[in-house]
């Protein structure tokens, strides 16, 4: 598979992470002396734009980094026993890469330490307030270092995201990765945007933005999904993502049980990554959607502010699907303001040639209905209580953002999100998902089948370099409920057997029209 991040920043933090601790001895696992090391994505993006004798700061991380180092490259630092930073020519970084006893070669990147200064106080919009973001804010925690993977249908660079977009390219996608529609542009604002004025901002306003455009001329099908949610699988721990945002769903209704989408999500959530879905916007007793269906996810409705800011008169909005799945999970678990959601409108998108004058609040942004507003409010929520508590598994983090919830809106059977009270738990978080029968486990734990949960998941393992593709793959993830599907092999990833869902590109419209999007 082929990468392009056209941008990165602080993506140094991961493998220093790692180096640090392989210094403590943590365990990483390395790769036996055969395989090739993997060149991280940023750098080979990068590498790939640099003329061949440009000097390229890495770090190069495995048993035999030092030695491959001093003979391809200059070693510039030692950190640690099994890491080096180093400098070495964009043409030679290949042969770097393949050196015996070398596991991963990531980019040296600067690092910046301004402090992200978000203040709440021109804010133009009520969700971040009805959140209860700026508490966060004012401690200084924006979500900085923290990847949020947007799988949707782009994002268009603009200053509001700057240097904190990656825009994502998948293996055999080519053209332009800008967003076309708008939907996805307007759906990581909510996430992470901030607009120079401080008019407009997301709930993460200081986290990274990893933009997977699933777009496709002849419609989004469910494997694009899961082709979008591998790259994540691949790339999270070098990166730092933490958490992705789904704010899509496939037209036709399934169980968990025998979704391949719901599978994905769960291996997603077993690695340690959190996973947020958008409930829908079909209404009461429309639940049976993947991903909304899954059990370890965290669904997330959509409630009115009625346009003011006081708790008292919200209430949850009619198209704001919920109920119990066909099997028997109560979904969503969690609701956040999804009317009248403003943010960026990209250039040139379909949105933004359809969007109605009284929605234009802004030049360049626009308000917007749908759960698919209220689902990116809980990513940035997340990616703040990552970056405050690294140790976090998913599944802590979604306990806390359930466990301190606020209060339910009017017609609501669940509460609304709370970030103040979420982020300001003290003491230590339990566990979500604990009688769930999840579909996976994460490699090295004990699957218990039947009735009990899966991802038993432990910090330690977040920087190991045993998260790769092959471990995707892995017959240890293979819970005794998944048994009716036996042959999760690479090949069955781009299955054409897959593509019955009709995913496709008027859904984005049905979804805007129907659904009053811009009501
Ligand atoms: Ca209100």
């Amino acid at each position: 598979m082929r990468h392009d991040a056209k941008r990165f920043a602080l993506i140094g933090w991961a493998a220093l992470a790692a180096l640090l601790c392989s210094c403590a001895g943590a365990g990483i696992s390395h790769p036996r002396s055969s395989q090739r090391g993997t060149i991280a994505a940023a750098l080979a993006s990068l590498a790939s734009r640099s003329a061949p004798g440009t000097r390229l700061h890495v770090i190069v991380q495995g048993a035999g980094a030092s030695s491959a180092a001093a003979s391809v490259g200059r070693i510039e630092k030692r950190l640690g026993r099994d890491g080096v930073a180093a400098t070495v020519r964009a043409d030679r970084l290949q042969r770097l890469s393949s050196r015996r006893g070398v596991s991963l070669v990531a980019p040296d990147a600067r690092i910046a330490f301004t402090a992200t200064s978000v203040s709440a106080a021109n804010l133009a919009t009520i969700f971040p307030g009805r959140d209860s973001a700026s508490n966060p804010w004012n401690a200084g925690v924006t979500g900085e270092g923290v990847g949020i993977a947007v799988i949707d249908s782009g994002v268009t660079p603009s200053p509001d995201f700057g240097a904190r977009l990656v825009q994502v390219r998948v293996d055999g996608q080519t053209g332009s990765l800008d967003d076309t529609i708008g939907h996805g542009t307007l759906v990581a604002g909510v996430a992470a945007g901030k607009s120079a004025d401080g008019r407009f901002i997301g709930i993460a306003p200081g986290a990274t933005v990893y933009a997977i455009n699933i777009n496709r001329p002849e419609g989004v099908r469910t494997s694009d999904v899961i082709t979008a949610l591998k790259w994540v699988f691949d790339n999270a721990h070098a990166y730092n993502i933490r958490v992705v945002n789904l704010s899509l769903g496939e037209t036709v209704t399934s169980s968990y049980k025998e979704s391949p989408l719901d599978l994905a999500v769960e291996r997603l959530w077993a690695s340690g990554v959190f996973v947020d879905v958008a409930a829908g916007n079909r209404g009461p007793g429309q639940i049976d959607y993947a991903p909304a269906n899954d059990p370890l996810a965290l669904t997330v409705g959509a409630f009115d502010t009625m346009d003011t800011s006081g708790p008292g008169d919200d209430t949850l909005s009619p198209w704001s699907s919920g109920g119990k799945t066909t099997d028997g999970f109560a979904k969503p678990e969690l609701v956040a303001p999804g009317r009248h959601i403003a943010a960026p409108l990209a250039p040139a998108s379909t949105f933004e040639s359809i969007a109605p004058a009284a929605n234009r609040v802004a030049s360049g942004y626009v308000s917007a209905n749908g759960t698919s507003f209220a689902g990116p409010q809980v990513a940035g929520a997340a990616a703040i209580i990552f970056q405050a508590h690294p140790d976090y598994s998913p599944d802590n983090v979604k306990w806390v953002l359930l466990a301190k919830d606020g209060a339910k809106p009017k017609g609501s059977s669940v509460g609304a999100l709370s970030l103040s009270s979420s982020y300001n738990l003290a003491g230590t978080p339990g566990r979500a998902n604990q009688s769930v029968p999840a579909l996976v486990c994460a490699p090295g734990s004990t699957c218990l089948s039947g009735s009990t949960i899966a991802s038993k998941w432990s910090s330690t393992s977040w920087n190991s370099s045993s998260w790769n593709s092959s471990s995707w793959n892995s017959s240890s993830w293979n819970s005794t409920s998944w048994n009716s599907q036996a042959d999760w092999d690479s090949s069955s990833w781009n299955s054409s057997s897959w593509n019955s869902t009709s995913w496709n590109s008027t859904s984005w419209n049905a979804d805007n029209s129907t659904f009053d999007l811009w009501g």
